[in-house]
């Protein structure tokens, strides 16, 4: 295995286990030198805690890389989560320009809604900008919801997989080159991923957990990106986060009070042990 070096650009929610808390360590212990630039700093995440606290670090991001290009650093890989602020969007294409090695690639998780509906800090302007980002990207990760902002195309909760190749059909002609959509179900027992780029359409099956956990979107997208940068196909690297996740949330089930996040860190030797293989 190579050693290579990632970006990671997405919030610090203190408590909450999602975002940097999570693509940090999953990161690391994939291998892969991890540098941050936290997008906001929150008390909490956002979904099922209220009165949290919101520090937007827009302003600290052009600082930040204009000192990393005087000091000649770049990077092997990019990945972008949850962002700040529709400014920082722009920001975000521009460190893209200016801090990548050649043939570095791009990953772009657009953290921004779920179950339908938009996250509380972000509005249909924030979506607009997010498409920038997309239509550049190597990797987009969404979940249906965030596809069918980014496409227009109409939220479903009961489909097929004519509805699913719409979506994915759709952001390859909006630029990205893989799509990876999360949260595929066609059933009541199972549910996957539909990976879609220049090779064609596949689709990994595994299985749907009863509980919902909070940052698992995070877990997935970490994992993955984890895997495919230590040089997995997108496929096996959506397999391998897949397979994480599932083991993420069963070992945090039974714990009703721990529905804010997953208890991902006791299961990081599993991930260790898929991406090695
Ligand atoms: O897991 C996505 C996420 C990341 N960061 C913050 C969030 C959310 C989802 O709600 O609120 C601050």
């Amino acid at each position: 295995m190579s050693y290579k070096r990632v970006l990671t650009i997405q919030d610090i929610s203190c408590f909450g286990q999602c975002s940097l808390t999570v693509a940090l360590p999953i990161l690391s212990a994939a291998g892969l030198e991890t540098v941050i630039l936290p997008s906001a700093v929150l008390s909490t995440h956002t979904a099922g805690f209220t009165g949290f606290t919101v520090r937007d670090l827009t302003g600290d991001i052009p600082g930040i890389a204009a000192h990393w290009k005087r000091e000649g650093i770049s990077f092997d890989a990019l990945y972008t989560g949850y962002l700040g602020s529709a400014e920082q969007i722009g920001m975000v294409c521009d460190i893209a320009d200016t801090l990548l090695k050649p043939g570095a690639v791009t990953v772009v998780d657009p953290a921004m809604a779920d179950n339908g509906k938009l996250y509380p800090a972000f509005d249909l302007a924030f979506v607009d900008e997010m498409k920038k980002l997309v239509s550049r990207a190597d990797i987009v990760l969404p979940n249906i919801t965030e596809a069918s902002y980014l496409t227009g195309i109409g939220y479903k909760e009961t489909y097929g997989e004519d509805y699913i190749r719409s979506l994915t059909e759709a952001l390859l002609s909006m630029g990205a080159k893989t799509v990876v959509l999360t949260g595929v179900s066609y059933d009541a027992e199972t549910t996957g991923v539909a990976v879609h780029d220049a090779h064609g359409f596949a689709y990994y099956r595994h299985k749907k957990l009863p509980q919902s956990s909070h940052g698992t979107g995070d877990v997935y997208a970490s994992a993955f990106v984890g895997a495919y940068v230590q040089g997995k196909s997108a496929y096996d690297a959506a397999a391998i986060a897949a397979d994480y996740t599932v083991a993420c949330i069963e070992y945090t089930d039974g714990d009703p009070q721990h529905r804010y996040g997953v208890k991902f860190e006791p299961v990081l030797p599993e991930l260790i042990k898929m991406i090695g293989r």
